[in-house]
């Protein structure tokens, strides 16, 4: 198939709203998407085999997810061989690759342990963003770790924090590669708490003792996420949204948006520009809530699309770190990577596609009749013929010929894991 005559005819056609494909195609490529690794084993991780906690959950039992280091590498490696462009990858903690037998505690997890994700970093010539990992774990006490007011636990929860850092700065160095760092803690409480204020001082400060740790603040930057609830923490969340602004406006931390964590008419597209005004950055975590933080695999949808449009008529694409977050368990994994992460790229694609400062003059001179009637037309443009045209020129399938060679790894490879 030739997709360069139709990718030429769209040209034309966008050309005609004052828009370059060239030059859109080109940023597009550009433009790093952290592909968060849990979506490959349902946020399993390997340091220990207890269960899911921290008010979220992963449902379905579709065979084949990865059980091993090896297998998620593997599964990793068949997911971007099908994206385009080069990204990054997010670990969490709890990804920790230990000797045989050997028992991590996580606050005392090294970088040694993740030497081997350093190596396959390396190989692939990927960056690696990181997360200490604050659930699934003996030590969290009643959904509380960094908030708790038990000193133990704090404590316990403080060094993890700690040791992250460590970690952090070593993908940073080892990988010549800026590392993004994302605390979000699950604390909080099922019901009306008698107390408020102190679970959040309690928090403050460990972050506080968390961030004494030296490291290099040009190639580590720490994001904290924030949260209004979760499953059995129904009333209170510790690290709400006033929390993460209010303490990345006196640290050298930055907020994280994680679109499914606020009340569902709120929406992270609106939160952007306003952020961006306070913050020189602000993290995403990109995923699609369906009546709750339900984590389901990003769509093409209109907030998807309008995060996307906010990020580029910002000019905000150096400032915002972009990052997954969804875990389905019940369709194959690795499509579930693939869809969400393309349908990111498209929204970008889109986004980038759009005549923006033609409509924001529109929005001045009160031309509104005019700035509908272009918004509406644009969602017929040839969107599609220059995102195939990106993908055969990157070197990845096009349209939905990539699900065949899903298909085939899920008959040779997940198959066989039982
Ligand atoms: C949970 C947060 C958090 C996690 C991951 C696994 O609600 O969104 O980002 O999903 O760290
Ligand atoms: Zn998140």
């Amino acid at each position: 198939m030739n997709y360069s005559e139709r990718y030429n005819e769209a040209k034309e056609i966008y050309r005609s709203v004052g828009v370059d494909t060239d030059a859109a195609i080109e940023k597009l490529k550009q433009i790093k998407i952290s592909l968060h690794c849990w979506q490959g084993d349902d946020v399993n991780g390997f340091d220990n085999d207890g269960p899911l906690t921290g008010g979220i959950s992963v449902t379905g039992n579709y065979p084949g997810k990865a059980r091993t280091p090896e297998e998620l590498m593997a599964d990793i490696d068949k997911a971007l061989s099908l994206i385009p462009g080069k990204h990054k990858i997010n670990l969490h903690a709890s990804y920790a690759i230990g000797e045989p037998g050997e028992v991590i505690e996580r606050d005392s997890v090294k970088p040694a342990h993740f030497k081997k994700w350093v190596e396959f970093a390396k190989q692939r010539g990927l960056g690696l963003d990181f997360n200490p990992t604050f659930f699934s774990h003996p030590m969290v006490k009643d959904n509380l770790t960094l908030s708790s007011p038990d000193e133990d636990v704090r404590k316990y929860w403080v060094r993890h924090g700690q040791a992250c850092i460590r970690i952090a700065d070593y993908f940073a160095s080892e990988l010549n590669s800026p590392c993004l760092m994302n605390i979000w803690i699950p604390d909080g409480y099922k019901d009306i708490p008698a107390d408020r204020f102190s679970p959040r001082a309690r928090f403050k400060k460990s972050l506080d003792e968390i961030l004494e740790t030296p490291y290099d603040k040009e190639k580590v930057i720490i994001s904290l996420e924030s949260k209004v609830w979760g499953m059995g923490l129904e009333s209170y969340t510790v690290g709400s949204a006033e929390f993460v602004m209010g303490y990345a406006a006196h640290s050298d931390v930055i907020p994280l948006l994680d679109n499914g964590h606020y009340h569902p008419t709120e929406t992270v597209s609106d939160k952007i520009p306003t952020m961006l005004l306070f913050y020189d950055r602000a993290a995403l975590h990109v995923t699609r809530p369906v009546r709750w933080d339900s984590d389901h695999v990003v769509r093409l949808d209109d907030e998807t699309k309008e995060i996307a449009k906010e990020l580029v008529r910002c000019d905000a694409l150096e400032r915002v770190p972009i990052g997954l977050d969804f875990f389905d368990g019940s369709i194959n994994r690795i499509a579930a990577w693939v869809i969400g992460t393309r349908n990111f790229q498209k929204a970008l694609l889109e986004a980038l596609l759009a005549p923006h400062e033609k409509m924001a003059a529109m929005q001045r001179e009160n031309d509104f009749t005019r700035l509908m009637m272009l918004q509406e037309e644009l969602k017929t443009y040839p969107i599609g013929a220059v995102w195939d045209f990106f993908c055969a020129e990157n070197g990845v399938p096009v349209r939905e010929e990539w699900y065949d060679s899903v298909e085939e790894y899920e008959q040779t490879v997940l198959k066989n894991r039982r």
